[in-house]
């Protein structure tokens, strides 16, 4: 599955908030392969390798949940992921389905 998502860092590695200046929105381009969700500062190209921002973005989602973002009200469409290393991030999907198909793609996993 791949598609757009709008990525804001709510707490680290350690499970503590992620300090100011950390915290904004940014925008990519998601691709959710095997157990890596990568998320790519451009559109997927096939056979292209990752830079290594992109590595870096990369999140293992194996083990990790996905639920709506119930407790975040200021942008619509958005999901919450816990990872098994304990970072929290939002993501805003494009669409409420989209938002929907991707909690349901990542707890598959
Ligand atoms: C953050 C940025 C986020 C905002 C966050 C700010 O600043 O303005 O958009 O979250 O507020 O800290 P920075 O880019 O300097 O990290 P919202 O869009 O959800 O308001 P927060 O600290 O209350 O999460």
């Amino acid at each position: 599955k791949h598609g757009v998502l709008t990525r804001k860092s709510h707490a680290e590695m350690d499970g503590k908030r992620t300090p100011r200046g950390r915290r904004g929105w940014k925008k990519f381009y998601a691709v959710l392969k095997g157990m890596i969700l990568y998320l790519q500062k451009d559109e997927y190209k096939p056979d292209a390798d990752l830079s290594e921002v992109d590595l870096k973005n990369a999140v293992r989602i194996h083990h990790a949940l996905a639920t709506r973002a119930t407790d975040y009200s200021k942008r619509a469409n958005v999901l919450k992921l816990k990872t098994s290393d304990w970072r929290v991030f939002l993501l805003q999907a494009p669409s409420e389905e989209e938002m929907m198909s991707w909690i349901f793609r990542i707890n598959l996993v």
